[in-house]
């Protein structure tokens, strides 16, 4: 049985969420809020770390130093998302070191999209055109989430994806325009492998979502997966286009009834395949942040040394 003060304070929340105020850390909030917002930011906060893995693979590879040089900046940057989301996640009230253990446990997920393998040069382009195009589609909308702490940490990260999806765009483009024929048939194989994966990022089928509901209401989430996957597909379409590459959906067909595309049957069986942990980097890509962590032990515990001997209220 809920108190009359808990009563009162959930219709005081219930009303700021509907007048569309944000919330900030330190105001009343209902458990669930909390435990949601705790996992989707720090779901999103992995999804970071482990997307700089992919990309990583091909930073001693890069064809110039110019494109190196970008490619060290974006991953780098993908490092920084993930801490703003750390930090944005830890004002809920679980520790970084208890989010992180749900990653390397395996109980926390991180983007489906990560657990595919970056074969070519053409796939960091791809990358940075379908997978940043994807995730600011979805992220841009989380600017007006209802959770402050969260809200402010995506302005900066969406401004940095748009870069991010430039600079693969503008890798693609040189590609088409000035590569030869083995180059731009690279660019369409990597398009082909990534196309469908990019789609389901946003998540089930809005009927199979058990979170979007409540996470609506609450201002979470402000639109849902099935009406971002299609915002998405409907500006890709044109880009690819201009890039000379075909999608590789032979159902795409432009419906003037609805204005929009219409597209073919999306593979869910392989979209929770990856889910679950069966995709094909699944185990190398955790093996990899489990690594990482273990290997910079010694660098958590020099760097308390250190803040402890400058101050005497550092964490023990
Ligand atoms: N992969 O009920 P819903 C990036 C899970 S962008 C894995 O619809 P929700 C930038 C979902 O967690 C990528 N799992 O869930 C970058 C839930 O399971 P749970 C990260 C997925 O939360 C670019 C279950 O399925 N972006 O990193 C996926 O309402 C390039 C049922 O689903 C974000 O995280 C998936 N694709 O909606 C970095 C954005 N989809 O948690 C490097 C913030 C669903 O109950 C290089 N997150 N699931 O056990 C969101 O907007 C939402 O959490 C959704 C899912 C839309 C991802």
């Amino acid at each position: 049985l809920r108190s009359a003060e808990e009563m009162q304070l959930q219709a005081r929340f219930d009303e700021r969420i509907d007048a569309g105020d944000f919330i900030e850390a330190k105001d009343w909030m209902p458990d669930n809020y909390r435990k949601t917002l705790t996992r989707q930011i720090s779901q999103h906060a992995h999804s970071e770390i482990v997307g700089m893995l992919p990309e990583g693979n091909w930073i001693g590879r890069a064809p110039t130093l110019k494109r190196k040089a970008i490619l060290l900046a974006k991953v780098q940057d993908e490092g920084g998302h993930g801490l703003y989301l750390y930090a944005a996640a830890e004002t809920l009230g679980q520790s970084r070191d208890q989010l992180l253990d749900g990653l390397h446990s395996g109980r926390a997920k991180y983007s489906s999209i990560f657990n595919y393998p970056t074969l070519t040069w053409a796939d960091i382009g791809v990358i940075g055109w379908l997978v940043d195009g994807a995730a600011i589609m979805n992220q841009v909308p989380i600017c007006r989430c209802s959770y402050a702490p969260y809200a402010r940490a995506m302005i900066r990260i969406c401004r940095e994806e748009s870069f991010h999806q430039r600079q693969g765009y503008d890798a693609l483009l040189v590609m088409m325009t000035k590569g030869t024929e083995a180059q731009k048939a690279m660019v369409q194989d990597a398009v082909n492998r990534w196309w469908w994966p990019s789609i389901m990022m946003f998540g089930p089928p809005d009927d199979q979502s058990p979170n979007t509901a409540q996470s609506m209401r609450w201002g979470i989430k402000r639109v849902s997966n099935d009406d971002l996957r299609q915002k998405f597909i409907d500006a890709t379409v044109d880009q690819a286009k201009v890039l000379g590459i075909t999608l590789p959906d032979p159902d795409l067909k432009w419906n003037e009834a609805r204005g929009h595309w219409d597209f073919g049957v999306i593979d869910w069986a392989e979209f929770w395949r990856v889910v679950g942990g069966d995709g094909p980097c699944n185990r190398e890509r955790l093996a990899m942040r489990v690594q990482a962590w273990e290997d910079g032990e010694w660098v958590r515990e020099a760097a308390l040394a250190h803040a402890r001997k400058h101050s005497p209220d550092a964490p023990t």
